[in-house]
């Protein structure tokens, strides 16, 4: 693909299409690009309120079928946020708000934890047992009244139950015979934020940090507690707020006193702050000359920082770690093991009940890319297994789902079924780093049920992951999920779409059997509509999203071909070869994949338990959606479909992309009957969308075309009809240049519309002379981060259509300086 470009201030590289149509008997087409309007655009400004996602306004008509008094029986503020969430429910469904009763009532919904219920009505038949956290919502006629009771094991219980009832309102409805009985799966409900002082957020696609500006604390932190209000509505209990790298400087008196304000903000919703720490604070933050977890300073240095950070935070959750990783300091540094280090914070949180997440994700990013033992998978099993027993029983070994790093298709990480006498949690993200940057509508609920169903078969008995993390399979106390969230002030997610991926975080996290359908029925009705034509078309969207995803960036578990050194955006297919990443496909004309078996390559497939090494070892019974993560194999090797490597590759990313397309379709089938607004910001995404799509098709298939001089079967790769290059047209004012990495525009070249010329356009033509026909004009272009470029397409020398490149991209891709190098590209595309 190539394309025409002009140039904007630096920033993303994107493309776009702009589609026309138009009839005439010999056509000359000319687009016209103007020199760029050099100006900051202005953010756009989401206002940061619960409306935006699943706590909106609601659809139901008629009358409430619950009673419209609430009388809350105990005085807890957790109990009054739950009545008031029952008042605000019943109002956003149905226009009126209950009031609360202030005495017994004869018909009212009741909230009160299962002891308040039972003194207050002891004929009420109450379950015999309730899990803290859990809750009970029935209806009962009782001593004449009729009562919704919601009874919670809990306060904490009451809570979540007035969130499920007004869900239960919301998505099903209510009947006399209505009963819910839950309770949590698992304790740890995280979702960990990799905000930084300074108000950015690491891989965070929603704008500026709600918790941090300018090195501190923000004033305002009205947006905290909706958010929390968010996350305990889906259960989620825990929110760490601080980057994971670079946490020193929250260990720091002031910044430890601007922590409790976010403790208090989100306290009345029952979610827990917790931080990452810096192994080495006790010398960056203590003046300590060393940070040696052993030496006994240090110990007293842990614990007197960690009572400091109770006595203001006294529920205070906990501290997660990131050691010996990609830069970050760690126990390595004294010859130390990871439970040494976790060791000595579990031993200053144990007197207040405090944990340590420790992350497994340790791996040496300098490997030697020609050791063919060499193998970054191998690192958590490696260093952590062995551990397995020395942690204390407040540590939980934090394992991302895979034994990379948050690819779009990785196996399950062995390591869970690695450590028997360890509580684990699993770390999964909601930002979608490797996974679109919520510029991709990529629902990732289907991707987390694949993680947690596995079944690792530890002890040839049955070990779903979901069990494992839950503690039941080696019966551990502790265990969870941690959801990588990075929401910021753009609309959380900066994606209204990307919303049903933290509202799935959480509802797995409470619930690991719900199914991928349910919680996107629920969330669409909850968010979207309740009408079933469009809850029909979104789910059917949101559900195989990833799979289209996976179709057009990372085939055959090569895990995503995308720019692995910089901004995990777009595709790059070399940037995960030749370094010490370790991110590898080790591709060549002969043949691609790792070699991950016992038999001839790392051994990585023998961290397994038997069962399912031996599933892996051979490329025979691998699934194909991993064959080349454990195998290196010829293009020419044969698929279980019959199809070649090389010929597969061809076929699965132009289907990738003529699903991307088909996702723009389905939506458009829903205008009229969803907010317009939505509508609106939906369809422009799902048109980039398709366009990149495109450009992650054909920047994969010529690549491997021109790697393995294989054609397609079908005569598709390195062929465009009907696709007019840029620089195959007369410029005006652009200049062709070559762009890295090749593969992302066809022939590897773009145009790019040079500022230093004197002319104020720069102009690309094309001369079309043949039949006359009815055509289809899809222009596609690079647009950036900043800056907005002006687009002019005529034909016969009138103006048909113009517009600008003015799309606004994350604040923090910083590796999308490099991109700009590449200019705006613009290509045109007619067929008939
Ligand atoms: C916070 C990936 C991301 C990093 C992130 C790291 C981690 O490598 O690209 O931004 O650092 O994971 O999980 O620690």
């Amino acid at each position: 693909m190539a394309g025409s470009k002009t140039e904007s201030k630096p920033g993303t590289n994107v493309d776009a299409r702009r589609k026309m149509v138009f009839l005439a008997a010999t056509v000359f087409a000319a687009i016209f690009v103007a020199a760029p309007i050099v100006c900051a655009q202005t953010p756009v400004v989401h206002t940061q309120t619960e409306d935006q996602a699943w706590l909106r306004d609601g659809y139901s008509h008629g009358m409430p079928p619950v009673p419209m008094q609430v009388r809350v029986l105990g005085h807890d503020p957790l109990e009054n946020t739950a009545a008031k969430e029952i008042v605000n429910g019943v109002q956003r469904l149905w226009g009126s708000s209950p009031v609360i009763a202030k005495s017994d009532a004869t018909e009212a919904i009741l909230l009160g934890t299962v002891q308040q219920v039972h003194a207050a009505y002891p004929a009420l038949k109450l379950p015999a047992t309730l899990a803290p956290e859990g809750f009970w919502i029935a209806e009962s006629d009782a001593s004449e009244k009729r009562l919704v009771v919601v009874a919670g094991g809990s306060e904490r219980g009451v809570l979540y139950g007035a969130f499920a009832l007004v869900r239960q309102l919301a998505t099903i409805g209510w009947s006399p015979k209505t009963t819910i009985i839950e309770a949590p799966a698992m304790p740890i409900r995280w979702v960990d934020e990799w905000d930084n002082a300074n108000g950015t957020v690491e891989r965070g696609y929603g704008g500026r940090s709600i918790f941090f500006e300018g090195g501190k604390v923000r004033d305002d932190l009205s947006d905290v507690a909706t958010y929390a209000r968010l996350l305990v509505s889906v259960g989620i209990n825990g929110c760490n707020v601080n980057n994971v790298n670079g946490a020193a400087p929250f260990l720091n008196p002031d910044m430890i006193k601007g922590l409790a304000r976010i403790a208090d903000a989100m306290r009345p919703w029952g979610v827990r702050l917790a931080i990452s720490v810096d192994i080495a604070s006790p010398q960056k933050v203590g003046g300590l000359k060393t940070f040696d977890p052993l030496d006994p300073d240090v110990k007293a240095w842990w614990a007197a920082k960690i009572d400091e950070i109770y006595q203001q935070i006294p529920d205070f959750a906990g501290v997660t770690v990131k050691a010996d990783s990609e830069g970050q300091p760690g126990p390595a540094s004294y010859g130390r093991s990871p439970a040494d280090a976790a060791n000595v914070l579990a031993s200053a949180l144990a007197p207040h009940g405090g944990v340590v997440l420790y992350r497994a994700f340790v791996y040496n990013n300098h490997l030697d890319y020609n050791d063919m033992k060499a193998d970054r998978a191998r690192a958590a099993y490696d260093i952590f297994h062995p551990l397995d027993g020395q942690f204390a029983p407040n540590v939980i070994v934090q394992i991302k789902y895979g034994p990379i790093d948050f690819q779009a298709e990785e196996p399950v990480s062995p390591l869970f079924a690695g450590l028997h006498q360890t509580s684990e949690a699993m770390e999964l993200q909601i930002t979608q780093e490797y996974l679109g940057q919520q510029r991709h509508l990529v629902y990732l609920a289907p991707l987390w049920k694949e993680k947690l169903d596995f079944d690792l078969r530890a002890e040839n008995r049955s070990t779903p992951v979901k069990e494992i993390i839950e503690g039941k399979s080696f019966d551990r106390p502790l265990g969870g999920m941690i959801g990588v969230s990075c929401v910021g002030r753009d609309g959380w997610l900066g994606a209204p779409m990307a919303m049903a991926n933290l509202y799935a975080f959480g509802r797995l996290a409470w619930n690991s059997n719900l199914s991928a359908e349910q919680i996107a029925a629920e969330w669409t009705k909850l968010s979207i509509s309740t009408k079933p034509e469009v809850v029909a078309t979104v789910d059917k969207m949101l559900l195989g999203s990833w799979q289209s995803y996976v179709h057009y960036t990372g085939f055959l578990g090569t895990q995503t071909l995308t720019d692995i050194t910089g901004s995990h955006y777009g595709p790059n297919i070399e940037a995960s070869e030749r370094n010490g990443w370790g991110q590898w496909h080790r591709d060549d004309p002969q043949g691609i994949g790792m070699d991950r078996s016992v038999a001839t390559g790392t051994a990585f497939a023998g961290q397994y338990p038997p069962e399912v090494a031996k599933i892996y070892e051979s490329a025979a019974t691998t699934p194909d959606s991993l064959l080349l993560f454990f195998h290196h194999l010829p293009w020419t090797y044969k698929l279980q479909s019959g199809k070649t490597i090389i010929q597969h590759v061809y076929d699965i990313h132009y289907q990738g992309a003529a699903e991307a397309a088909q996702l723009g379709a389905d939506w458009a089938t829903l205008k009229g009957k969803i907010d317009p607004q939505l509508y609106e910001e939906e369809r422009a995404r799902l048109e980039y969308q398709a366009g990149h799509a495109i450009v992650w098709r054909d920047a994969i298939v010529q690549y491997f075309l021109k790697e393995t001089g294989i054609p397609d079967a079908l005569g598709r790769a390195g062929h465009y009809p009907g696709r007019l290059e840029a620089e195959d047209a007369r410029l005006t004012g652009y200049k062709v240049i070559d762009i890295t990495p090749w593969e992302d525009a066809s022939g590897g070249k773009i145009v790019t519309c040079d500022q230093s010329a004197p002319q104020k356009n720069c102009t690309a033509e094309w001369t079309y002379v043949s039949k006359p026909g009815r055509f289809n004009i899809a222009v596609q272009y690079f647009d950036l981060r900043g800056g907005v470029a002006h687009f002019t397409l005529g034909i016969n020398g009138t103006e048909i259509v113009s517009w600008a490149a003015d799309a606004t991209f994350p604040l923090t891709m910083p590796v999308i300086l490099q991109r700009a190098s590449l200019r705006v590209a613009l290509m045109v595309e007619a067929s008939s």
